[in-house]
């Protein structure tokens, strides 16, 4: 029926807590503050602006996102493959509205997106899709590799792409470590990737739930 229909949501995911939101705002736009008074990325600042020379304020580069999520099926109001089956999913019902620690062990930019990579428990990836969205680099990687938070989008870009960035970095040889920061080491992974690997990952407060425009 109609009603039926509706009543899948655009996507499922994690949401998280709005104290540790801030907190995690915080870290990215230190995280984005000194990357770009590195030698390093500035070395390498063409990846961003196209020109070697040209500067890049990676604060107004990035447009931030509100509502820090780490969304585990899209689901496109029903429309999208296997979602009616998430949704009916016993484990996805039992589990709808309860909190759960996401661990966050990396903070990830590339020239369209800036993500936080999540590493998901066994219980956690019990809500994770049976029919993660198959790309040709990243068939090798374990499930729930794509697990992440997107915090910002450079102008244009849709947030999807960042676990897709985020699965193109995992798929890399690891790349060498340019700057040990306060965080954690910082790498570079060719055409404007870096990742810095957080030494202690944050853990974060997050509702299971879903999301309706
Ligand atoms: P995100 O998980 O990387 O942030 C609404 O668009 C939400 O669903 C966003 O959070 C977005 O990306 C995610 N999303 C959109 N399209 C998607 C897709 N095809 N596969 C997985 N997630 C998608």
């Amino acid at each position: 029926s109609p009603l039926e229909e509706t009543s899948i949501p655009l996507f499922y995911g994690w949401f998280l807590l709005s104290s540790v939101q801030d907190k995690l705002r915080c870290t990215a736009l230190d995280f984005l503050k000194t990357l770009d008074t590195m030698d390093a990325f500035k070395k390498h600042m063409a990846d961003f602006s196209g020109k070697a020379e040209k500067e890049v304020d990676l604060e107004q580069y990035f447009n931030e996102k509100s509502t820090f999520h780490c969304t585990t099926k899209y689901c496109d109001y029903g429309r999208a493959d296997g979602a009616k089956e998430y949704a009916q999913n016993p484990a996805v019902k039992k589990s709808y509205g309860s909190v759960f620690e996401l661990s966050l062990v990396a903070l990830f930019v590339t020239p369209r997106t800036v993500g936080a990579r999540v590493v998901l428990t066994e219980e956690q990836l019990l809500l994770w899709p049976a029919e993660e969205e198959k790309q040709a680099e990243s068939s090798s990687l374990p499930r729930g590799s794509r697990a992440h938070i997107t915090l910002a989008c450079a102008e244009g870009i849709e947030p999807v792409q960042t676990g897709l960035d985020l699965l193109q970095i995992l798929a890399l040889p690891q790349g060498e470590v340019v700057e040990e920061m306060g965080l954690g080491p910082l790498r570079y992974y060719g055409e404007g990737r870096w990742m810095l690997e957080l030494r202690e990952s944050i853990g974060a407060p997050a509702i299971f739930s879903s999301f309706y425009a």
